[in-house]
């Protein structure tokens, strides 16, 4: 095995695979024109790694839409509902993705703790794996044709079950694993036809093997390599597990009739410890994973070679590699026109990374002379970063001097009577979550700033009368506490980005974050100040157009953090209290020009919950400390909400009382309002609004339908706590469903205030 990267980035330098999909979905071009930018896509990847000098170039990186959908059309493995149509494979694979006609996609979910989202494989006894397509084999001779023979990657069985759920028709008790054997039979055959094809190796990732895995999962990965390892006939093979430590199952893979294990030497450095005496290793390569996948920093190469001769005398044989696939990093830095040349000098992109890949194995081999320069270059700019982050003493110095008083607001009691008083809103009062529909002529007016042909203060007056449209509207549904509408923001982080200190937003740092789209995550890089106001003026100006409470929208400190690049040279926290400061003083701003009510969201509270036990309490410690430091500077009359989603609430319920919001609204509609039974069961007593609509598809719900759901949460909440509001923002939907759902919604909380007064 050579240098390597575990993954590479798939949607295109200039997002070229996006644009191809929607432009096939939206029948603009066909399936050959689709293929056909594909297959360039991979060429230009193969090539650029092979030149660079990658001693092993990894293949079946590219996908489509998502790696655990191509796993189960690889191993017919989609629900059945997918399969008696006359469609084509490909528009049967988007069908999955997207839906199709009647049928109801696979579910989305968060990617371990990343901002990418897979495709949830359904299960049940009867999903009888086949290997019914020949992607990574097509993709394996495509490479070798262009001269650049690959290793194709392949989503290891037992992470692949491990990822799946047991389809709603399953009987109860069915265990995905259970397909385990059916799995590797597949497999086995797979890597069969590989060899022959001619692949020297192959990777299998296990990244479920970096959380907490029971005793039964522990040895159903022990199987599965012993199995694949006794294969007759099979190329080498790697088992690469990332995004934190291996622990127990580092042992396992150890004993593993494998020839390759490839180790998170970032996020799962503790794995060096006590790995002397892991002898299994020693007829082994290890994969130094040494290179961070997932951030955009520079490598410490005297740290990153150090790890690697910890790994000399217990592992066969040491080749570097990054930590992760690089999926989750922008391709290129020199993309990049408009960088400080100091801040430039720090980071590094996918293609930089695979230049650092390439010196450190170098330099790991001895080739002292041919390295010695670049190595010199690496270490300077790294000795140069190690004081670069601006520091700004009058942030450290407030926070220094912040007490517990600091984080606490009246009791809760006190301030319901007071906000009460001064906003005077009905029982089941209605809300939205705060954004609205992105429109045309909204984003047209901000290409036409962005390129020039309008100027700041046209854009003003465009957006005002966006939001003057919108307060419009709002009135006339009904609806009890009004937002602005958003229009002014595109992605919520990079919008706060783009107005604080501290922050790098990029121009083509674009990562996938599910299917075709995209997020492009800004980069923190020094202490976080706010020179000015950030929301005020737009929230002040819908405010004065209404009598109605508006609800000022902040995004919190968490949320910020976990979509954005951060500071690797501090703990997350002192970087999130640091966010928190320009939260807090922007809700002060927000307060003096007459807001009543401030949201503050932490969609991503879940997302960063650590993968492992043992590591959530410190996690939760910090990110409610900071969500306290961010509200509760709030008089006791205003009233603070929150809104969550993306996730199951279960594991972070505790932390979302901690957080001590006014009130809480929640993605619920899905779950049949689920989470409510959660609430109800730690004593939440505060304001709750579980979504009584899911945004997330086109449909528009009937009054009948949204009255049920408000029965139901009535059963849990009483009505004076209990809000009306969708499950999430609008913002991707359209007027023509938003306006008659919200006009549902409005009518069915009248009806039941009205039964509930009669
Ligand atoms: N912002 C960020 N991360 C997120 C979300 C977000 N992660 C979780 C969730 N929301 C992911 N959902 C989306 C939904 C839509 C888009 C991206 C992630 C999206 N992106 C545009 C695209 O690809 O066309 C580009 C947006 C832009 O122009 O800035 O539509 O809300 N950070
Ligand atoms: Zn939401």
């Amino acid at each position: 095995l050579g240098a390597t990267v575990l993954g590479y980035p798939r949607i295109g330098p200039d997002r070229e695979l996006k644009r191809a999909l929607e432009a096939y979905w939206a029948g603009r071009i066909d399936a050959d024109a689709l293929h056909s930018v594909a297959v360039s896509l991979r060429a230009d990847t193969w090539t650029a790694l092979r030149d660079a000098g990658l001693g092993s170039v990894p293949s079946n990186t590219f996908s489509y839409y998502d790696q655990v959908l191509d796993t189960a059309v690889l191993l017919d493995m989609l629900p059945a509902r997918f399969r008696d149509s006359d469609r084509t494979p490909l528009d049967t694979y988007f069908a999955a993705a997207r839906g199709a006609d009647q049928l109801a996609p696979l579910e989305l979910t968060k990617w371990f703790d990343t901002n990418y989202h897979y495709l949830v494989p359904e299960l049940g006894p009867d999903t009888d794996p086949r290997l019914a397509s020949r992607k990574p084999v097509e993709e394996f001779v495509e490479s070798a044709e262009l001269g650049v023979p690959t290793r194709p990657v392949l989503l290891g069985p037992v992470t692949f079950l491990l990822l799946s759920k047991p389809a709603a028709e399953a009987p109860a008790g069915f265990d995905p694993l259970e397909k385990l054997d059916a799995v590797i039979d597949c497999y086995l055959e797979l890597l069969a036809e590989l060899a022959e094809t001619g692949a020297h190796w192959v990777q299998f990732d296990e990244p479920a093997f970096a959380a907490d895995r029971t005793p039964a999962e522990l040895r159903a990965l022990a199987h599965a390599y012993r199995r694949i390892g006794e294969a007759r006939q099979r190329p080498s093979t790697l088992v690469a597990c990332y995004h934190g430590a291996l622990g127990a199952a580092l042992e396992v893979l150890a004993e593993a009739p494998i020839e390759a294990v490839g180790l998170d030497l970032v996020a799962g450095r503790a794995d060096l410890d006590g790995i002397a005496s892991i002898r299994g290793l020693r007829d082994k390569t290890v994969l130094a994973g040494v290179v961070d996948g997932r951030n955009i920093w520079r490598t410490d190469v005297d740290a990153a070679l150090a790890y690697c001769a910890t790994l000399l005398g217990v592992a066969g044989e040491v080749v570097v590699g990054t930590s992760a696939p690089l999926l989750h990093v922008p391709y290129d830095l020199d993309a990049e026109s408009d960088l400080d040349p100091a801040l430039r000098s720090r980071l590094a992109f996918a293609s930089q990374k695979v230049d650092e890949v390439v010196l450190l194995d170098r330099a790991l081999r001895g080739e002292t002379e041919t390295v010695a320069e670049a190595l010199h270059e690496a270490r300077r700019a790294v000795g140069n970063a190690r004081n670069a982050a601006a520091r700004d003493q009058r942030i450290r110095a407030r926070l220094e001097s912040l007490r517990p008083e600091h984080r606490k607001r009246a009791d809760y009691a006190e301030r319901a009577t007071s906000q009460a008083e001064r906003l005077g809103l009905p029982a089941l009062a209605t809300t939205t979550i705060g954004s609205f529909p992105q429109t045309t002529s909204v984003r047209r007016a901000r290409a036409d700033l962005r390129a020039g042909r309008i100027d700041e203060s046209e854009y003003q007056d465009r957006m005002r009368a966006e939001i003057s449209d919108v307060i419009a509207l709002q009135e006339d549904i009904g609806l009890d506490v009004l937002v602005h509408g958003e229009p002014e923001r595109n992605d919520m982080v990079q919008y706060f980005a783009e107005h604080l200190i501290g922050f790098l937003s990029t121009e083509h740092g674009w990562v996938q974050s599910y299917g075709s789209r995209c997020v492009r995550p800004p980069i923190i890089h020094g202490d976080v100040s706010r020179p000015t106001p950030m929301t005020v003026e737009w929230s002040s100006y819908a405010q004065s157009l209404t009598e109605r409470p508006v609800k000022g929208m902040l995004t919190g400190p968490v949320t910020i953090l976990a979509w954005s690049f951060v500071r690797d040279d501090q703990p997350l926290g002192d970087t999130a209290r640091q966010v928190a400061l320009a939260l807090r003083d922007e809700i002060h701003d927000l307060e003096r020009a007459g807001l009543r009510i401030v949201q503050v969201d932490e969609p991503a509270l879940r997302e960063l919950l650590p993968l492992r036990e043992a590591d959530r309490a410190a996690y939760l410690d910090w990110a409610v400390d900071s969500f306290r430091l961010a509200t509760s500077g709030a008089a006791d009359s205003t009233q603070i909400h929150t809104h969550l989603c993306y996730s199951e609430f279960g594991d972070v319920i505790d932390a979302i009382d901690a957080l001590d919001a006014d009130v809480t609204t929640i993605e619920a509609a899905r779950s049949r309002m689920e989470v409510l039974a959660d609430l109800q069961k730690i004593g939440y007593r505060r304001g709750v609004g579980p979504g009584v609509y899911d945004i997330h598809s086109p449909r528009v719900p009937d009054e009948a339908e949204v009255t049920g759901l408000v029965a139901a949460a009535l059963e849990a909440v009483p009505a004076d706590r209990l809000w009306v509001n969708p499950d999430c923002g609008l913002k991707t939907r359209g007027y023509r469903e938003v306006e008659p759902a919200l006009r549902a919604m409005v009518a069915a909380a009248r009806s039941r205030r009205a039964a509930l007064q009669g």
